[in-house]
């Protein structure tokens, strides 16, 4: 992006580190502001509908047209979830991985706090859809929280040298039940190493999973503030 479109920018995302004592009340869910607020809890009257913000008539395409949703979900969570995962397992990415998604579940839970689009529960079963995580991109959610979970693998990796090229992990999702994700957080066989390519679609230049390791590297150049 710096090459092609001389983007020089910054993308938000959410620390919820600061509103996990009181995730209801979230700030950052909370803004009405018409042009960059979140709009906060949807009406529970009007099927958890979002209906202040800069999203309350933003249409999500996939698999239908419907408007957005947010449901709130209460789940176990807790702002050192952030602070253990960063602490945890040295060198060690597999088990860094998991932990996202156990019982404090850093990544899984803001998923299912958030509920609607960000939990996947939307659009509601039809003929031609089941809800399922695979939707929850649909959310502008998911990526001010995704950029989060890299933050926290960037601060993980900074802690300890043999965490900072640390990887392991495979080509197809593992999502079949519990144990088989517990077996391959980081992806299941055929497995992938740090020479292994990352295909492009020739949309830009390619790359290897060793060039993306290191965010601050030339290939994707950017910092976390
Ligand atoms: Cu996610």
């Amino acid at each position: 992006m710096v090459e092609k479109c001389g983007f020089s920018g910054r993308f938000p995302y959410c620390n919820w580190t600061i509103d996990a004592p009181d995730f209801y009340e979230s700030s950052w869910l909370q803004d009405s502001d018409p042009e960059s607020g979140l709009g906060g809890w949807g009406d529970p009257d009007k099927d958890y509908k979002v209906q202040d913000g800069a999203f309350a008539r933003f249409a999500l395409k996939y698999p239908s047209y419907h408007p957005m949703h947010h449901q709130y979900t209460a789940q176990p969570f807790a702002a050192f979830a952030a602070s253990t995962i960063i602490a945890g397992n040295p060198g060690d990415l597999v088990n860094v991985q998991l932990s996202p998604d156990n019982w404090i579940c850093a990544h899984g839970s803001v998923h299912a706090i958030t509920g609607g689009d960000l939990a996947g529960t939307r659009p509601a079963t039809t003929e031609d859809c089941i809800p399922g995580n695979k939707w929850s991109p649909n959310s502008p959610l998911f990526f001010l929280h995704h950029v989060m979970i890299g933050k926290i693998w960037s601060d993980w990796q900074n802690l300890n040298e043999t965490s900072a090229t640390a990887f392991a992990g495979g080509s197809v999702q593992a999502f079949d039940n519990t144990t088989y994700f517990a077996e391959y957080p980081t992806r299941a066989p055929p497995m992938l190493n740090t020479s292994s390519d990352i295909y492009t679609d020739n949309m830009f230049p390619g790359a290897t999973i060793g060039d993306v390791l290191n965010h601050t590297a030339r290939y994707l150049c950017y910092v976390y503030e």
